[in-house]
């Protein structure tokens, strides 16, 4: 079902925002499978630009700046998101953010970049498959909306 609802509120063209296409999706089950599964298994295609035994890095399908990249664990283990974090996830947390920055090298952002991870519905999370999101190739603004 999650995997239906990510898809559905991604690829529906009555989604006028992210918001709205955010708070269309139910928080699953921490273990729940979603459409990163099915980009991960190379089921969906996507365009990856990083992978190795535990992370895969591939570009998002709704850039919200030049270069957008999605770093994910390649198996989830319980992080539906930042909030499900546990001790056991430190390495796996790490390795996320340190790919992220090997990215931006590879992608040339060389004068700055945003990382941001989006939590439970307040926070627009509407993959329940914890990302990272590497956005550059452009002037930032703040505070984000
Ligand atoms: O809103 P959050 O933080 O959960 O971010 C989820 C991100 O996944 C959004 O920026 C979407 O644009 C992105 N997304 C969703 C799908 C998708 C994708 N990126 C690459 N390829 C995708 N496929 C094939 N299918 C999606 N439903």
């Amino acid at each position: 079902i999650s995997v239906l609802s990510s898809h559905f509120a991604r690829s529906s063209p009555i989604m006028a925002s992210e918001k709205q296409a955010a708070l269309a999706v139910t928080p699953s089950d921490a273990d729940a499978p979603t459409i990163f599964d099915k980009i991960i298994n190379k089921e969906i295609p996507s365009t990856v630009v990083y992978e190795d035994d535990k992370v895969l890095a591939f570009r998002d399908i709704t850039p919200q700046a030049p270069t957008h990249i999605l770093i994910i664990p390649k198996f989830k283990d319980g992080l539906s998101g930042l909030s499900k974090a546990e001790e056991r996830h430190f390495e796996i947390l790490g390795r996320l953010l340190y790919t992220a920055k090997l990215v931006a090298e590879q992608e040339g952002l060389d004068d700055g970049f945003r990382i941001v991870i989006n939590d439970g519905p307040k926070g627009c999370q509407s993959v329940y498959h914890i990302h990272v999101h590497l956005l550059g190739g452009r002037q930032m603004n703040w505070p984000p909306g």
